[in-house]
C-alpha cells in the first residue's frame, strides 16, 4: 500500500447511550500502541489527541439520552473531519457509535467539495437506522446511518447537506434489527448482508460486489467498525454484544480485501468500552484489525509455495 498520512483523532464520546465506558476508548487503542505499529507499516502517523465536544445551549430531552452532549459531539466531529480528509486518512478513535453522526457527514462535505460520491461500509451487529422518533431505547447510538442518509426527524442537528445516496451504503454482519428500522430500510437502496447471508455464501462476495461499485463510480470509502460486528467470544468489549458475529478470519479478510482495493478513505472504530475487556483482548483485535486494512500481511498474494495455494 502507498503510505498514507493517517491522522488518528480522538473521539471519547460516551453519550450516545445509558452505559458508560466508551470514554476510555480512545486511550485503549493508544495502550494497544495503534500509532506505532501503523508507523511500522511504514504509513506517517499524527495523532490529533482527544476532542470535547462543543458546548451547545439545547436542553436535555425527555426521552433521548445526553441529546445535548451528542449534538455537541456532532458538530465538533463533523468539523473535525472535514479539516482532517484533505490532509490524510483520518481514524476516528471511538467513543460510541453516535460518533459517526459527525465524522460520516463532515467526510460527506469534503467529498462533494472534491465532486466525488461517498461510499459507506457499516460492519455492524445493528443496522443503526432509528430516528429519534422511532428509537424506543432513546439511545442516539442506534441513529447514525439513517441521519447520514438524510432521513428525516433530527431536529437541533446540523444540517445534513451532503446526505449519503442509500445506494451507496452496505451494511454487513447484521443480526439485530428492531422492527421499526426494518421497516424503515425497506423504503431504501440499503445493500444489506445479514449474518445469515454470510453463513450461506460468505463474507468475501457481498464486499467485493459492494467495492467494484465503489471502484466503478471512483468513490471515496468510508469505513465504520462496531466492535459488535464481531463475535462477543473474540470482542467481549462492547455493551450491546449480540451472539454469532463475524469470526477472526471473516474479520481480517473483510479488512484485507478492504486494503487491496485501495479504496478506503476514512474509518471510524467505535464501540469499545475497554471497562468491560479481558485484558486488552479487544482493543488489540481491533489494532490488528486496523493493521490489516492498512497493509500488513504475511505474504503478498497469491502465494507461490504450493501448488493449488492461492
Ligand atoms: N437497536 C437498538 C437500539 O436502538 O437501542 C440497539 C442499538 C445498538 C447500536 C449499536 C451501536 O450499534
Ligand atoms: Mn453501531
Ligand atoms: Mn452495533
Ligand atoms: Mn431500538
Amino acid at each position: 500500500m502507498t503510505p498514507q498520512n493517517i491522522i488518528l483523532i480522538g473521539a471519547p464520546v460516551d453519550s450516545g447511550k445509558d452505559r458508560k465506558g466508551c470514554i476510555m476508548g480512545p486511550d485503549a487503542f493508544r495502550t494497544a500502541r495503534l500509532g506505532d505499529i501503523l508507523t511500522e507499516l511504514g504509513h506517517s502517523v499524527t495523532d490529533l489527541g482527544n476532542l470535547t465536544a462543543q458546548d451547545t445551549d439545547i436542553p436535555e430531552h425527555d426521552h433521548l439520552i445526553a441529546l445535548p452532549q451528542t449534538i455537541g459531539w456532532t458538530r465538533t466531529l463533523k468539523k473535525a473531519a472535514k479539516d482532517a480528509a484533505p490532509k490524510g486518512l483520518p481514524i476516528f478513535l471511538g467513543g460510541d457509535h453516535s460518533l459517526a453522526l459527525g465524522s460520516v457527514t463532515g467526510i460527506a462535505d469534503y467529498a462533494a467539495s472534491i465532486d466525488k460520491p461517498l461510499f459507506v461500509l457499516w460492519l455492524d451487529a445493528h443496522s443503526d437506522f432509528h430516528t429519534p422518533q422511532t428509537t424506543a431505547s432513546g439511545n442516539l447510538h442506534g441513529t447514525p446511518v439513517a441521519y447520514l442518509s438524510g432521513q428525516s426527524g433530527f431536529d437541533d442537528f446540523p444540517i445534513v447537506s451532503n446526505p449519503v445516496p442509500t445506494e451507496n451504503i452496505c451494511m454487513i454482519g447484521l443480526r439485530s434489527v428492531d422492527p421499526a428500522e426494518h421497516a424503515a430500510l425497506a423504503n431504501t437502496d440499503v445493500e444489506i448482508a445479514d449474518m445469515r447471508a454470510i453463513d450461506e455464501g460468505g463474507i468475501r462476495a457481498p464486499l467485493a460486489e459492494f467495492l467494484a461499485k465503489v471502484e466503478a463510480a471512483d468513490g471515496l470509502l468510508h469505513v465504520s467498525l462496531d466492535v459488535d460486528f464481531l463475535d462477543p467470544d473474540i470482542a467481549p468489549a462492547v455493551g450491546t454484544t449480540v451472539p454469532g458475529g463475524a469470526t477472526l478470519r471473516e474479520a481480517h479478510l473483510v479488512m484485507e480485501l478492504l486494503h487491496d482495493s485501495a479504496r478506503v478513505t476514512s474509518l471510524d472504530l467505535v464501540e469499545l468500552n475497554p471497562f468491560m475487556d479481558e485484558r486488552g483482548k479487544t482493543a488489540s483485535l481491533l489494532v490488528d484489525l486496523t493493521a490489516s486494512l492498512m497493509g500488513r500481511r504475511v505474504f503478498d498474494r497469491p502465494t507461490r509455495s504450493f501448488a493449488g495455494a492461492v
